[in-house]
């Protein structure tokens, strides 16, 4: 049986995951990671709740030794806008607490993991199917704190055989927690305005293609990367993974396919629109396909009817 902590519990994947995970590994078996911002109520009543700041290694020790935690999924990050306001933090929480938590695993012999991101790539990355091994020069503090993030977790790989693994998570599409912050949140506000208000303006210019993934196959990515037979991994920090890859007008014209009235204009904000242009058309993800089995279920028309369905019901019942 696993112990397990999570760190950024708040966030937009955590709040998803830690459900998840205490279905899979037993309530009590999964302690959700807190700092400043409260998480949603399932997570907060299913399970322990720790305050924990991955820049205070101190607390993180404190937790594993008294959970007797065996497994980190350590999700506290900034997105790429955010970060680019705040550059500053964006590199102590991503790279400076990432290594208080290695530390921590190196001297308590826990698994890592840490969701790395198509920000780590860059206008002299192959843009079109981005092989899995390829050059990485990003231009936002956030991409260079993931790419930081990669090699600071192969380095405790190899020095120390700590066991650590992460993806490059594309824009994640949920109706949970909102992402806040990020450059790929457009995929998910769009759905909100669709239903209420049958339009929306478009921070992103027609034509600008990013890869995307639904909150199940997201989920379904962390759990089954720390599951898998490490015997057949070739790479670990980090596997390309994505499900889906549009732009603005393909996501527009999916959701009309479902409320006719919908209208997309745009409002294209330059930080944003320059980050879009640096990141891939489209990753390659055949490496973590063949290596632990990646295959995601939602493409963007079950992720389309789905998003709409649920935020729907919640319309219906004055909760969206
Ligand atoms: C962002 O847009 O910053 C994130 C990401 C793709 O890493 N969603």
């Amino acid at each position: 049986m696993k112990n397990i902590l999570v760190t950024g519990s708040a966030g937009q994947i955590g709040s998803e995951l830690i459900p998840e995970l205490r279905k899979r590994y037993g309530h009590d078996h999964v302690v959700a990671g807190i700092r400043k911002t409260r998480p949603p109520r399932e997570v907060l009543e299913s399970g322990p709740v720790e305050t924990v700041d991955i820049t205070d290694r101190n607390r993180i020790y404190q937790a594993v030794k008294k959970y007797r935690i065996d497994t980190i999924y350590n999700l506290a990050a900034l997105l790429s806008v955010v970060g680019e306001s705040r550059p500053l933090d964006a590199w102590h929480v991503g790279v400076d607490g990432l290594l208080n938590v290695l530390e921590v695993a190196r001297e308590c012999r826990c698994s890592v993991f840490t969701p790395s991101s198509i920000g780590v790539f860059g206008l002299s990355t192959p843009l079109d199917d981005t092989p899995q091994d390829t050059i990485q020069r990003p231009r936002t503090i956030y991409g260079i704190s993931k790419v930081a993030g990669e090699l600071l977790s192969d380095y405790y790989f190899e020095r120390y055989r700590v066991d650590t693994r992460s993806v490059r998570y594309p824009g994640i599409i949920s109706n949970v927690t909102p992402p806040g912050g990020g450059t790929t949140d457009y995929a998910v506000e769009i759905f909100y305005a669709a239903l209420k208000e049958k339009k929306y303006a478009c921070p992103l210019k027609p034509g600008t293609y990013l890869d995307m993934m639904y909150m199940p196959d997201c989920i379904e990515a962390a759990i089954r990367l720390m599951e898998a037979d490490p015997s057949r991994f070739k790479h670990r920090n980090s596997f390309n993974v994505t499900a889906m890859s549009f732009a603005p007008e393909i996501i527009e014209a999916e959701i009309r396919k479902h409320i006719p009235e919908f209208r997309l204009d745009y409002r294209v904000e330059p930080v944003k629109q320059k980050i879009a242009e640096s990141w891939p058309n489209r990753m390659d993800d055949s490496c973590a396909r063949e290596e632990w089995g990646w295959n995601p279920k939602y493409d963007l028309a079950m992720t389309t009817r789905d998003m709409l369905t649920v935020l729907s019901h919640r319309k219906e019942t004055g909760t969206l």
